[in-house]
């Protein structure tokens, strides 16, 4: 096992882990290390797409070159990141059906939801085209949820979201590849029916395919979904959080909500607040709700709720012995959360009907039910507080100070105070002047093969050094904000220029300084950045592939990760991995999707401007990065 000082960069991480270990316990840092990985599937070329195989290619040429089928290994590689992609889209997708149904049902009045803003459901209903004059709030809202629900309906066109929020040249360049989606549930079907034995067999139509599984969660999922959440819970405003395992408080009932959807934690943030006196009487404080992964992201940015772990260590979370109760939705749960909890009084309570983990607890949610089932839910962990063992409780100390809730419409009117005409020009200036050299969106999560944070942390620091302006989402904002890159503490380590521009942006709002890195939100919330770009884009005039924009995403582990860097890619945005995204056996896949301009090859930057960078080293990934803004730069300053 590796020593407690190479799993993480986080202190506390550290120590729980090794409490972990005394104890016994399981957890996915240990299992990495026990776990070989499979040289076959590290380069994407095994295949069990049918009962003829399973079928593996050697990419170093011994052994048989073809499957039975007579696929080769670039068609199986194709295969391999496609099925991918579908995987990671599909969960978003799911995401933003959930959403726009519980919009839906909140404007019919079934379910107990209502709309926090109005404004933004004007704009977005407004964008989409739709008459709002003389009609109520529930109505437009009914109108949105509906045009919404056509993403995974219709059977011509295109999808209404890729309408009305693409970038006009991105959508050009899509139509002309015929790979603009229709909708979302038509194109996940059909991306699992061509990956099938003895259907698509051509690994550049396979990767095109992939594209279209990016466009389908940048839209269906990104984007809906946070249009939707906006209108919903309220459109994310600067707001300050606590961050780290010392969130738990020994002192109260200690419930962390899990997963993504924040239907069912905003329920159960208002349930905790709602049934204080009870936890009173068992003798707690209150209750206090804490953050995991993304749903933490989600209740961090509009509730200003405190965030206790990433990915990596969601299972160190109840290692601390102070954890309630677990609630869990979708996406990132690890299973291995029940065993772990069997080891403590933490009861992990599943929620949705295909998501359930044995032996967890299983309270039901819809958003029709939505106040009954966080009642219980919080109940729950109100009468599981007496469960406590003392000898067990090890809670960190020191929690982190960040900002959060940066969200475009939040930059926009931070920047209006300098510009109140036309909030974008500071902005541009700033780039034009060089003292912004690009902008870095850091996304994607932790990896418990990965030492945790410290990618996260290193490429922004790189980049911040360079001047670069930084905004982050998902798990990685969680990297950045513990090592303060989310406070103004944090600007020692930005560039002079760059520090200037942060702190004339913050003191224009009443702030010390904006922070070194803007937090967006969760992962579905990267439609921020993509929004933010496509506005810039639209004021230079030019195409969002001209910007000197990247994305890095240091430390992943999920798909979600490489559809969405996908959907940047097809916008002509750089993205770095520096985790394996699985498809080096194919030198062809790689060459598409990582190859230079080169006559006679097609390229992702040949045909859409920007490449998939893979890049381990954490510091050579941020000169790459550098590089290429500074490429962008050239061409579109003439510097
Ligand atoms: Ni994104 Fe968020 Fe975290 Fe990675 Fe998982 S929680 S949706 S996938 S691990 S950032
Ligand atoms: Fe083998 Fe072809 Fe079947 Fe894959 S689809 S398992 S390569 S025979």
């Amino acid at each position: 096992l590796r020593h407690v000082t190479e799993v993480s960069d986080d202190l506390q991480v550290q120590s729980l882990l090794e409490k972990a270990r005394k104890e016994s316990v399981s957890t996915a840092f240990d299992r990495a290390d026990e776990m070989m990985q499979c040289g076959f599937g590290s380069a994407g070329v095994c295949c069990r797409y049918c009962l003829e195989g399973p079928c593996r290619i050697s990419p170093n040429g011994k052994g048989p070159q073809k499957g039975v089928c007579g696929a080769d290994i670039h068609q199986i590689v194709a295969r391999s990141f496609l099925n991918h992609l579908t995987q990671g889209t599909s969960g978003h997708a799911e995401h933003g059906r959930e959403v726009a149904l519980t919009l839906l049902e909140a404007a019919e009045g079934k379910a107990p939801f209502e709309i926090k803003d109005v404004d933004k459901l004007y704009a977005v209903a407004n964008d989409l085209g739709l008459e709002t004059a003389d009609k109520t709030v529930n109505e437009i809202a009914k109108e949105v949820a509906l045009k919404a629900l056509e993403d995974f309906q219709k059977q011509t066109g295109i999808m209404n979201w890729v309408q009305m929020r693409a970038h006009k040249d991105s959508l050009k360049k899509w139509n002309d590849l015929r790979i603009t989606p229709v909708n979302a549930h038509l194109e996940i079907s059909k991306a699992v029916a061509r990956n099938a034995m003895g259907c698509d067999a051509d690994p550049l139509n396979l990767v095109l395919g992939a594209v279209t599984m990016g466009l389908v969660d940048g839209y269906a999922g990104l984007h809906l979904s946070t249009d939707l959440q906006d209108i919903l819970f309220g459109t994310p405003k600067a707001v300050k959080a606590k961050y780290s395992m010392a969130v738990l408080d020994e002192k109260k009932v200690n419930i962390a909500v899990h997963g993504h959807v924040p239907m069912l934690s905003e329920k159960v943030v208002e349930w905790s607040r709602k049934l204080k006196p009870e936890a009173e009487k068992v003798g707690a404080e209150g209750v206090n709700i804490v953050g995991v992964c993304c749903t933490g992201n989600e209740l961090l940015m509009r509730q200003g709720v405190s965030v206790a772990s990433s990915f990596s260590s969601q299972e160190l979370v109840i290692v601390s012995g102070a954890l309630e109760a677990m609630v869990v939705d979708i996406q990132c749960v690890m299973p291995g959360i029940q065993n772990v909890a069997e080891c403590y009084h933490t009861e992990i309570i599943t929620t949705l009907p295909y998501v359930k983990i044995a032996g967890a607890t299983h309270v039901e949610f819809s958003p029709e039910i939505a106040d009954k089932a966080a009642e219980e839910i919080v109940r729950k962990a109100i009468k599981n507080f007496k469960n406590r063992d003392p000898e067990k409780l090890s809670i960190p100390k020191e929690t982190v100070d960040a900002y959060a809730g940066f969200s475009t419409e939040q930059i926009l009117e931070a920047l209006s105070k300098l510009n109140a005409d036309d909030p974008l020009m500071p902005l541009i200036d700033a780039i034009k002047a060089g003292k912004i050299r690009g902008v870095a969106a850091l996304v994607g999560c932790t990896n418990p093969r990965e030492k945790q944070d410290i990618g996260n942390v290193t490429v922004a620091k790189e980049l911040l050094k360079n001047n670069v302006l930084v905004v982050a989402t998902g798990c990685a904002a969680h990297s950045l904000a513990k090592n303060k890159l989310m406070s103004p503490e944090g600007l020692v380590y930005c560039g002079d220029e760059l520090r200037e521009v942060l702190e004339a942006i913050g003191q224009a709002v009443g702030l010390p300084s904006l922070p070194p890195a803007l937090h967006m939100g969760s992962c579905v919330d990267n439609s921020r950045p993509a929004d933010l770009l496509t506005a810039l884009a639209n004021k230079l005039g030019v195409g969002i592939k001209d910007l000197p924009a990247v994305g890095s995403c240091p430390e992943t582990h999920s798909p979600k990760a490489l559809s969405i860097g996908t959907f940047f890619i097809a916008h002509g945005v750089d993205v770095h991995v520096g985790v394996n995204p699985q498809v080096s056996g194919s030198s062809v896949v790689t060459n598409i999707l990582c190859g230079d301009k080169q006559e006679g090859t097609v390229t992702a930057e040949e045909v859409f401007g920007g490449k998939l960078i893979y890049e381990t080293d954490h510091i050579v990934a941020a000169e790459k990065l550098l590089e290429r803004i500074n490429m962008k730069r050239a061409q579109l300053l003439g510097e």
